[in-house]
């Protein structure tokens, strides 16, 4: 019995061993994995807000699309400053509800997604107009070109105002142009006349060739 255990004793150090010998060489390549990554992610991490805030953009614009062709009538994205919004009344102005009032949590002035607001009207929504605020994305999110000088045909970079939709889903042209803090890649997001939406991306290359918009 006793030799039994006094085996057993030396294979469970044996084992325990092994075991914390594996468990600092899997956290040391965990520190190493994580010190190399570190530094990279937070480089990603202004090209992927700006990315979010390209994809959001199209997205909203596809849905003021949709609105216009269901509801069968001119709607309209209008942008502000550092944020934008469906114009759902027409009235060519950032309108917010009449009942709910919000907390401004981003002092912005206008309704944002995420914002407490105060539910009086109780249909569980914010019953205004909801802007999408450029800033809210962090890393200098904003309008902007980037280091790009002019465009994918070599035209100069316009900022659209405003893009609007009519009763066919079908709009003016326009682009809007979004960069970040780097200022050296940005994306171009545009509407053309058919009424289709596409997202285009500049490398950030130096000095500008319009190829490397894609
Ligand atoms: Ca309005
Ligand atoms: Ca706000």
């Amino acid at each position: 019995m006793s030799k039994k255990t006094g085996q057993a004793a030396p294979q469970a150090l044996l084992h325990c061993g092994f075991t914390l010998v594996e468990l600092m060489v899997t956290l040391t390549v965990i520190a190493i994995v994580a010190g190399l990554a570190a530094p990279s992610l937070m480089m990603l991490a202004p090209d992927m807000a700006l990315r979010s805030a390209a994809r959001d953009l199209y997205a909203k614009l596809h849905e003021a699309k949709m609105q216009a062709i269901k509801e069968s009538n001119r709607i309209s994205v209008r942008f502000n400053g550092s944020y934008y919004y469906i114009d759902a009344d027409g009235d060519h102005a950032y309108t917010p509800s009449a009942v709910d009032t919000f907390t401004d949590t981003n002092g912005d002035g206008v309704y944002n997604p995420g914002e407490p607001f105060d539910d009086v009207d109780g249909n569980k929504v914010y019953s205004g107009e909801t802007a999408i605020s450029f800033t809210d994305y962090g890393y200098g999110v904003d309008r902007g070109t980037g280091n790009a000088t002019a465009n994918w045909n070599d035209d100069p970079c316009t900022q659209a105002g405003v893009i609007t939709f009519n009763s066919r889903g079908t709009s003016g042209s326009g682009t809007i142009y979004l960069e970040n803090r780097n200022q050296d890649i940005s994306y171009a997001v545009t509407v053309v006349s058919a009424g289709s939406i596409r997202i285009r991306k500049y490398s950030g290359a130096t000095p500008f060739n319009r190829n490397f918009w894609q």
